[in-house]
């Protein structure tokens, strides 16, 4: 791989941490009042997923949606509208942190409503199939995820229909409070499940970005090549609460000990560490980064804190779709 794009890989991870990073800070003043989910430590599997795809693939996602929508190139002025609640907000400032879309990226949208993206990355897949689109459609999903029916519902339709769509699992070992072994038998092996549906399935380090790149580069190869879905399950940790800005393992539903051992493997500065060894990343160049970083995320919230509230004659706006019928509004 070319020195160029392995910095830019370091770059996009290095840009949601800022971005999230800075959502933390600003967090307390009470501006943004919509619940923020971030994927601080998980920056690799968004980053290393989205570098294999064009602008044309879509990608889906649910709450924790911040670095796949920045991942997959949505606007980050629109971003920070949508937290502050603005009209210039990506949902016009009425869906917050976890209604994220930019369509004009390829990001077709986030929803909380756990597993539900999974069927709506499905359906989007037999549209492709049907009118020879050729995008390979990406849904992002928890682990907890996989326990609802919309999961396995979506697994049979998609290997049935050999659809171009990948399912990418970031499993951080938790669903709010809840460890894994409260929730799926030891015996449960969501690869073998994906397998049993049709589809072959990989797992592999998510913090990692050049293992995650890889796997999800021979899904996507794939999906283009007519081969349809495969399941992929990345292994990661979020370092913050589930839902804010704050640590909460003082709440002792994890131990310590496990975080800072993840907080150890962090995937950014892991591959910073490695691009610094093979010469390819100098301390001057990292400054720079950042400050471009830090100027552009200075950028988007000033203009996200000058932006307009949505007019209250939109509160009734933009609920349903447009029917449409071969193009046709009706
Ligand atoms: C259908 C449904 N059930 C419960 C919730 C509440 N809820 C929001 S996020 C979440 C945890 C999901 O865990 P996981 O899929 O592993 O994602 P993670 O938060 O770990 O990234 C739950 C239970 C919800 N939003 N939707
Ligand atoms: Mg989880």
């Amino acid at each position: 791989m070319e020195a160029q794009a392995l910095q830019q890989l370091y770059y996009q991870m290095l840009r949601i941490r800022m971005v999230e990073e800075k959502i933390a800070e600003l967090y307390p003043g009470q501006e943004i009042r919509c619940p923020v989910h971030l994927s601080t430590g998980e920056e690799a599997v968004a980053v290393g997923v989205c570098a294999g795809l064009s602008s044309e693939d879509y990608v889906l996602s649910n709450h924790r949606s911040h670095a796949h929508y920045l991942a997959k190139g949505g606007n980050l002025r629109a971003m920070f509208a949508e937290l502050y609640g603005k009209v210039t907000g990506c949902s016009m400032g009425k869906g917050g942190s976890m209604h994220l879309v930019d369509l004009s990226a390829g990001f077709l949208g986030a929803v909380p409503v756990v597993a539900n993206t999974i069927p709506l990355a499905v359906g989007a897949a037999f549209t492709s199939k049907q009118k020879n689109q050729e995008r390979t459609i990406v849904v992002f999903l928890g682990e907890g995820a996989t326990e609802e029916g919309a999961f396995h519902e979506s697994m049979n339709f998609a290997a049935l229909h050999s659809l171009p769509v990948i399912f990418v699992c970031e499993n951080n070992l938790y669903s709010v409070y809840s460890p894994l072994n409260v929730r799926q038998s030891k015996a449960r092996d969501n690869c073998v499940i994906a397998r049993g549906y049709g589809m072959e399935s990989f797992r592999d380090n998510g913090n990692n970005i050049l293992a995650v790149l890889e796997l999800a580069e021979r899904a996507i190869q794939k999906a283009r090549n007519g081969e349809g879905p495969t399941f992929v399950e990345f292994s990661t940790y979020r370092w913050r609460e589930h839902c804010g800005p704050n640590y909460d393992n003082n709440l002792g539903y994890r131990a310590e000990h496990e975080f800072l051992e993840w907080k150890q493997r962090c995937p950014v500065i892991s591959f910073e560490q490695r691009l610094r060894r093979d010469g390819l990343l100098s301390d001057a160049e990292i400054c720079q980064i950042k400050e471009r970083i830090g100027t552009e995320i200075e950028d988007a919230v000033a203009f996200a804190k000058s932006s307009p509230w949505p007019d209250e004659n939109l509160l009734l706006a933009h609920i349903y779709a447009e029917r449409r019928i071969d193009g046709v509004a009706t």
